[in-house]
């Protein structure tokens, strides 16, 4: 004859039962802190509504299955026994069903209506009067690029790269004497949207803005463009968010974002490739 099951928890159930409650109560109410860094673009509040909806419905799971869970102990925690009355298949199948039609209603829903939107933009074609910046990232390092006064950016060939030039810019194209070069500084006029497009010249890296919710990884052999428009002037830190090697920690760069005039002055002042 088959062993009857014994109980588990035993008079320890209801101290269990507070625990199970407590805990993620109190990861909620962790959660509950502003933990996103100041918003400086347009398109993230689309981005931080995402993350805000996704987390809550996270929270009301975690919830849920804790308050069950912990009035199962609360309440049979302190029987001798406890025997099991095992669901139909059919029951089974029927409380299966119900939680992912729930979820995806919920969850994959939340992230269509709201996230869809934002993401389509981002990756979207941009307004025509946007700046493009052209970025090469290596180990350890990010190489920034404006067309200059003729807006065409010039002819690279990873043949032509050196200590000097880092991008490769080939100095008998007519539309690269004018390009303006820089090692890590990025200039941006606020309220103006921006383009920015990613290459890799080595291994995987990911460009980061936090402050705009930006971030995009770049991959070797491919060119990828996103769009964003900073809302406030100020320095903010570029990161890489992938670790792309030993050096990694150091791969930071910065990004100024300047007024119009501001903007227009500093791209003045840069010293073009030739
Ligand atoms: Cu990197």
């Amino acid at each position: 004859m088959a062993k009857e099951p014994t109980h588990i928890a035993g008079g320890a159930g209801r101290p269990l039962a507070v625990v199970m409650w407590l805990i993620p109560l109190a990861t909620v109410a962790v959660g509950m802190r502003g933990w996103l860094p100041p918003l400086a673009s347009e398109h993230g509040a689309g981005i931080d509504l995402m993350l805000r909806y996704l987390l809550l419905c996270a929270a009301a799971l975690l919830l849920a299955g804790h308050i069950a869970l912990g009035y199962i102990l609360w309440r049979f925690g302190g029987q001798p026994r406890v025997s099991f009355r095992m669901a139909t298949p059919k029951q089974e199948r029927t409380w299966s069903f119900f939680p992912i039609i729930l979820m995806t209603l919920i969850a994959e829903g939340g992230v269509f209506v709201i996230g869809l939107p934002v993401w389509g933009k981002y990756y979207g074609a941009s307004p025509a009067d946007s700046v493009v910046v052209d970025i090469v990232a290596e180990q350890f390092a990010w190489n920034i690029r404006y067309p200059g006064q003729d807006g065409v950016f010039g002819r690279t060939s990873p043949s032509l790269i050196s200590l000097d030039n880092p991008m490769g810019l080939d100095p008998s194209d007519a539309a690269a004497q004018d390009d303006l070069p820089s090692i890590g500084l990025m200039f941006l006029p606020v309220n103006r949207p921006a383009r920015i497009r990613l290459h890799s010249r080595d291994v995987l890296h990911s460009f980061f803005l936090p402050f705009h919710r930006l971030k995009q990884d770049v991959v070797p052999g491919m060119s990828i463009d996103v769009w964003f428009v900073p809302t406030q002037t100020g320095d903010y830190e570029i990161a890489c968010a992938e670790l792309c090697g030993f050096g990694h920690y150091q791969m930071r760069g910065l990004l100024r974002v300047l007024s119009e005039a501001d903007f227009e002055a500093e791209m003045q002042q840069m010293p073009t490739f030739q």
